[in-house]
C-alpha cells in the first residue's frame, strides 16, 4: 500500500484533518531531495555553501538546495498558510500567486547535513500545525507539540524511508525507486520499553549536568556498576538516523542541556526537530523529555528555540527523568 492510499484510509477511519493533498506535496519533495542527496557528487552539490544559517551553522550547498525543494514543493497547492524552516530566519510567506490553506508546515530540510559529504544517512523532518489565520507571522507558529496534526521524517539511507504519525500510531514506508511509491513496509512501529543501547555525543561529557553524568557512567559500567545489564553506545550525529534506529530496536537518544554554551538550552530545535520527533516517539510507546518536562507540552518562545532532548525506550527515559527530578 502506498502512503497516499494509507493516509486516505486513515482519514476515512479516524476523521479529523484531511492532509492527504499536503502529504502528496511533502512526499514529492522528499523524493526530489532523495535524488538530490544521492546525486550530489555528480552535480557539484557537495561541500559548504560558504554561508551561515540563523543558528550560526555553516550551510552545506545541499542545505540550501533541499530547503528550496521543500519550500517550492509545498507553497503552490493551497494547503499551507505559511512555512518555516531551520534554514530560513523568518517564516516564509506564501506568494500571492498561490492560494493559502489551513496548515503551517515547519521543517528541517536536511537534518544531519554535516554527514552528507561523508555518505552517512541524513534526513528531512517535518511538522504540521493548524494556522490561526491566513497570514501567519512568527508567533502563530509557536504552538506546543501536542498541537501537531502530523509529524514525520524522511531518512535518506541505504534505502529512502518515510515515517509518520497523525496521532494514530507510527507507520514506515520505503521508497520503491522503480515506481516512485512510498510503500508501507513498517506498520505500527513500537519502541521496546527496555533497551541496552544509548546514544550521546560523549565528547561533551564535562559539560553535562550530574543526572546525565550519572546515567551514562552507569551504562558504561554496566553490570560492574550496579546495572543489571551491559550497554552498547551509538552516535551517528544524525538525529533522524538515531530516532529511526530506536523505533526499529529501542534505545535512548540524548542531546541534553550542557554548559558548553550557556546561552543555549541544548542543541536541538523545538519546532522542527524535538517536537516532531517527540510526537513520533510518544505515538510509538516511547517517552520524550527535557529531563524535567515532557517536550510536547512546552510552550515554544522562538521559532529557532533550542531544548534539551532525552527520548526513546520508556523504562530508560523514565529512569533518566527520575535522576533529574529525584522521583
Ligand atoms: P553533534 C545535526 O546537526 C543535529 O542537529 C542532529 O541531527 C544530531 O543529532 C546533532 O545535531 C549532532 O550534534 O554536536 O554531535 O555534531
Amino acid at each position: 500500500m502506498d502512503v497516499i492510499q494509507f493516509m486516505q484510509e486513515e482519514q476515512r477511519k479516524h476523521g479529523g484533518h484531511d492532509i492527504v493533498g499536503l502529504m502528496e506535496n511533502i512526499t514529492a519533495a522528499c523524493r526530489k531531495i532523495a535524488t538530490a542527496v544521492n546525486r550530489g557528487a555528480f552535480v557539484g552539490m557537495m561541500g559548504s555553501a560558504g554561508s551561515e544559517n540563523i543558528q550560526g551553522e555553516t550551510q552545506k550547498k545541499l542545505d540550501i538546495v533541499t530547503n528550496d525543494i521543500f519550500t517550492e514543493g509545498n507553497q503552490w497547492a493551497g494547503h499551507c498558510a505559511g512555512l518555516a524552516s531551520e534554514e530560513m530566519d523568518d517564516p516564509y510567506e506564501i506568494p500571492n500567486a498561490y492560494p493559502r490553506g489551513k496548515y503551517l508546515l515547519v521543517y528541517d530540510p536536511l537534518d544531519g547535513s554535516s554527514n552528507v559529504d561523508v555518505n552517512i544517512s541524513v534526513g528531512t523532518i517535518f511538522s504540521i500545525l493548524v494556522s490561526p489565520n491566513d497570514k501567519p507571522v512568527a508567533k502563530d507558529f509557536l504552538q506546543a507539540g501536542v498541537k501537531q496534526v502530523c509529524a514525520g521524517y524522511a531518512l535518506y539511507g541505504s534505502s529512502t524511508m518515510l515515517v509518520l504519525t497523525t496521532g494514530h500510531g507510527v507507520n514506515g514506508f520505503t521508497l520503491d525507486t522503480n515506481t516512485g511509491e512510498f510503500v508501507l513496509t513498517n506498520p505500527n512501529m513500537m519502541i521496546p520499553a527496555d533497551t541496552a543501547e544509548f546514544a550521546i555525543n560523549a565528547s561533551n561529557r564535562r559539560f553535562w549536568e550530574e543526572p546525565v553524568q550519572r546515567y551514562v557512567e552507569e551504562c558504561v559500567k554496566g553490570k560492574d556498576g550496579g546495572r543489571e545489564k551491559n550497554f552498547n553506545m551509538r552516535w551517528v550525529a544524525s538525529m533522524v538516523a538515531e530516532v529511526h534506529r530506536i523505533l526499529c530496536r529501542g534505545g535512548v537518544f540524548m542531546y541534553p542541556f550542557d554548559t558548553k554554551d550557556p546561552t543555549k538550552a541544548g542543541k536541538l530545535r523545538i519546532m522542527y526537530e524535538a517536537n516532531p520527533m517527540s510526537f513520533i516517539v510518544e505515538q510509538a510507546g516511547g517517552v520524550s523529555s527535557t529531563g524535567r518536562a515532557r517536550i510536547m507540552e512546552l510552550q515554544p518562545e522562538g521559532l529557532h528555540q533550542r531544548v534539551p532532548v532525552i527520548l526513546g525506550s520508556k523504562n530508560e527515559v523514565d529512569r533518566i527523568v527520575g535522576y533529574h527530578t529525584g522521583k
